[in-house]
């Protein structure tokens, strides 16, 4: 080992202890890899802070050394955001798992970046409170890995992406300086909002290192049903008229093509039965979310009759316990009997105006059975968001030809002036591409923020920006 790196480690070792600087064989799986298991590094060292004061030194020693560091956390992004440089520092929070306080009556959540969203989650719940926030990974993605990415989900439709939670911020620059502001209000226009900057900058900006997250009164009625329609416009139709019908309660509306709903229950017959008929265009996973347990299931029944009598849902199951309830989640988040046959994948993560989606669909379906002929290509999405995405495959190829399927695919989301990266951020997997969604000007707005707050591009290079 190079001296420079010895007394980087030493330094390292000073700050948080010898246990916590893990090195060569001590270094696990965990922190080499993403969930898909796509993305692959072999950092130096992995560091565990345990305090703000922690990370500080840390990025003191790494910014002195000029050594790049990533923040590591649940691993579940599909962008490759959180993969670590080679020879550079792999910063994990798992140590700063802490829920501080919970205030019901400001109605706010103080917690540490690494604590599991599911941890979160539950911890409001015990209050009588809510953390709308819901992921498919809730239960090993980290509150620091949500707001780094700025992390949207199934709930977006009525309470917004991570940056309308995210009351107060705490972060740790690349020069090690700690700006803290870990505030309760709904309201503070008080010069630049560094926290909104912060917030989805994915590492490349300063290490999130605590957060005050907005909570909300905990729904005591929760209605979830499983739909069909027969056309893109009815769905539509449906969501706009249930936004109406239910009072601004639909929390959830999430759409998926026929075709891959027929591929997903496929898979699972052996675990759980079809919730509906096969042969639909679309089917549409509806949760509202209530505070009159007595009167909303019968509100809720009545809406989706509406909808069967005006033609617009033709067909529907209506979830009549908890169990019922997961096993329609199940169709839309039970996903590895159905990747088991269709690896390698690659999976999207686009977003458009409702109604520039079907000619997305139509014509990105045109263009990559065009270019990768026996391709399969699966739409389904947060679709109340103009949210969609694509899982892809073609056979042994589709990880050697990736970039070429992005570019079709980017094409087309261009075309539709929509986001390559609606909820997954941009990672390295995207960060060639950013162009297709911003700007020149944006992008070299982007590039001086970087330099103005990471002159030596230590935070989490070649993510975001190239
Ligand atoms: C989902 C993940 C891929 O919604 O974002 O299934
Ligand atoms: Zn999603």
């Amino acid at each position: 080992m190079a001296s420079s790196k010895h007394d980087l480690v030493a330094a390292l070792t000073d700050v948080v202890g010898a246990r916590n600087v893990l090195l060569g064989a001590d270094i696990g799986d965990h922190y080499r890899t993403d969930i898909i298991n796509k993305y692959n590094c072999a950092p130096d060292c992995v560091v565990r802070p345990a305090s703000t004061e922690e990370v500080s030194g840390i990025m003191k020693a790494a910014y002195a050394a000029g050594v790049p560091v990533t923040v590591i956390g649940g691993q579940t992004g599909t962008a490759g955001g959180a993969i670590a440089s080679p020879g550079g520092i792999a910063l994990s929070l798992e140590r700063m798992n802490a829920i501080e306080e919970i205030d019901t009556v400001s109605m706010t959540m103080t917690v540490q970046a690494g604590c599991v969203l599911q941890i979160a989650q539950e911890a409001a719940e015990e209050k009588h409170a809510f953390l709308p926030l819901d992921i498919g990974a809730r239960g090993s993605a980290m509150i620091g890995g949500v707001i780094g990415t700025n992390a949207g989900g199934n709930r977006v439709l009525r309470w917004g992406m991570t940056r309308d939670m995210v009351l107060g911020l705490e972060v740790v620059l690349a020069d090690g300086a700690i700006v803290s502001s870990l505030t309760k209000m709904l309201k503070d226009n008080a010069g630049y909002s560094w926290k909104q900057l912060l917030i989805g900058s994915e590492g490349t900006l300063g290490v999130v290192t605590r957060a005050v997250l907005r909570l909300r009164p905990q729904p005591t009625s929760n209605q979830t049903a499983l739909v069909a329609t027969d056309s893109f416009d009815d769905a539509a139709r449906l969501l706009r008229d249930l936004e109406v019908s239910l009072g601004g309660r639909l929390s959830s509306y999430e759409l998926i093509w026929g075709d891959f709903y027929s591929a997903m229950t496929e898979t699972q017959l052996s675990v759980r039965p079809r919730p509906l008929a096969t042969g639909r265009a679309f089917y549409i996973l509806l949760e509202m979310l209530g505070g009159d347990a007595e009167h909303d299931p019968a509100e809720f029944q009545r809406a989706l009759e509406a909808a069967m009598e005006s033609g617009l849902v033709v067909d529907a199951v209506i979830a009549q316990s908890d169990r019922e309830r997961q096993g329609l989640w199940a169709v839309r988040e039970d996903f590895a009997p159905f990747l088991a046959n269709f690896k390698p994948f690659i999976s999207y993560d686009v977003s458009m105006g409702l109604v520039d989606m079907p000619r997305f669909v139509g014509e990105s379906q045109r263009r990559l059975a065009t270019a990768f002929p026996g391709c399969q290509a699966m739409f389904y999405g947060h679709a109340g968001d103009g949210n969609l995405h694509i899982l892809f495959h073609m056979g042994p190829d589709t990880a050697a030809r990736e970039k070429e399927v992005d570019k079709v695919v980017y094409e087309v989301v261009r075309a539709v002036n929509g986001s390559i990266a609606a909820e997954h951020a941009v990672g390295v997997s995207r960060a060639q591409f950013l162009g297709m969604s911003r700007s020149d000007a944006e992008l070299s707005l982007m590039r001086k923020i970087k330099d103005a707050l990471d002159p030596k591009h230590i935070l989490n290079p070649g993510k975001v920006l190239t």
